[in-house]
């Protein structure tokens, strides 16, 4: 089954002046798929470091407060099969930026074809210690493309890279056992791999046990 997903970002702000403790900089989602999860960077899309994420729902819908506004990169991961779509939005902070599907408008992405080179994560779990929540999952990659995978503490903004078993080498992230996210507590984990080809893993929902 193969379906389109058509996204357009509309800027929701004029202009962010004083607005003292009113001030909201955040990104609605409205898209027309899911469930599935948003990754964000600061600033220019591919130029900074994934921070932040939201839990997309099973309706399509989003919303995740920033602390600032700006240019900021968002890859959705959202559909059948799993390639991510990125897109770079101007982010107002006197009324949400609205990220909303609109067919055969602005932006397209065609699910992923051939989900055979897509990275895969096994055995998810997240324990209760002393220190807190730790994360660890096993990630591999068929086609040994892997870039980065990431936790999100559902209910928060936050994003993490999971830490590899080994090093990165020319930005490429080995296949193992990867871990952190130390000193957070969520009721629920979302994690998720990607690659160099835009492809992900299928976005795992992974609950707390305690050891
Ligand atoms: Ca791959």
């Amino acid at each position: 089954m193969s379906s389109l997903l058509a996204v357009v970002a509309l800027a929701g702000c004029a202009g962010c002046g004083d607005l003292g403790s009113m001030r909201s900089c955040a990104i609605r989602g409205e898209l027309a798929v899911g469930p599935g999860i948003v990754l964000v960077q600061p600033g220019t899309l591919y130029g900074g470091e994934v921070r932040y994420a939201a839990e997309i729902g099973p309706d399509g819908r989003f919303r995740l407060e920033l602390p600032d506004g700006g240019t900021h990169g968002l890859m959705l991961v959202v559909g059948e099969g799993y390639l991510y779509l990125p897109i770079e939005v101007e982010v107002g902070c006197d009324a949400d930026t609205v990220v909303a599907a609109r067919d055969g408008r602005a932006l397209t992405a065609s699910d992923d074809a051939d989900l055979g080179d897509n990275p895969v994560l096994t055995a998810p779990r997240v324990t209760v210690g002393p220190a807190g929540q730790a994360v660890s999952v096993d990630a591999a990659d068929p086609d040994g493309d892997l870039w980065r995978v990431f936790a999100h503490p559902v209910g928060s903004s936050i994003a993490r890279p999971l830490t590899p078993p080994t090093d990165i080498v020319d930005e490429i992230s080995p296949d193992g056992r990867y871990t952190g996210a130390g000193g957070l507590d969520a009721a629920a984990w979302l994690l998720v791999a990607m690659d160099h080809s835009c492809s992900t893993s299928d976005v795992l929902r992974v609950e707390p046990t305690t050891e």
